[in-house]
């Protein structure tokens, strides 16, 4: 168990549903702490830095096509196994198979519209947050919700 940090997108079609401020609901329903948000228009460039392990793939063009179509919300959230909480909160990739109660699974049925990224795992965290944002664009801060997180021997 470890504090960690982790890279989310909503991605075109949450923002284009109207649907980040249910979406962010979500990451703040499960206690994880926002530390860095913004809203910004992936450019062909950033999509293939970001997508780098899938741009080979035959569905690449479809991908970037769809990343870069309009506007995503990057947040950095940061929390006791923040990566893993998120990928877990946002299920499975295809939102048809992704079980009710997790964000693909309630709002989508979609493969490629998923409506959320998070990274899955440590290394693409650090990567990807250092894509998206800047140092000083990330902020420590403590709130007092914070020690009812979980227990100290949790954090
Ligand atoms: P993940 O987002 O659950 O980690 P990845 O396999 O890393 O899923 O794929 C990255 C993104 O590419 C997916 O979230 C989805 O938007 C899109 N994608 C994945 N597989 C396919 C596919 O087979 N066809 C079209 N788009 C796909
Ligand atoms: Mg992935």
């Amino acid at each position: 168990m470890a504090t960690q940090r982790s890279l989310i997108l909503v991605k075109p079609d949450g923002v284009n549903r109207r649907l980040i401020g249910r979406l962010i609901t979500r990451i703040e329903d499960k206690s994880l702490k926002i530390v860095g948000l913004k809203m910004l228009r992936v450019t062909e460039e950033l999509s293939r830095q970001h997508y780098a392990e899938h741009v080979t793939k035959p569905f690449y063009p479809l991908l970037e096509e769809f990343i870069t179509s309009g506007p995503v919300v990057a947040i950095v959230v940061e929390g006791p196994d923040a990566i893993t909480v998120m990928r877990t909160l946002m299920g499975s990739t295809n939102g048809r198979d992704s079980a009710p109660g997790t964000i693909r699974g309630d709002f989508g049925c979609s493969r490629q519209m998923n409506l959320m990224h998070g990274s899955d795992g440590p290394e693409a965290a650090e990567r990807e947050i250092g894509i998206y944002f800047r140092d000083e664009e990330l902020l420590e801060y403590s709130t007092s919700l914070d020690s009812w997180v979980c227990a100290d021997d949790e954090r």
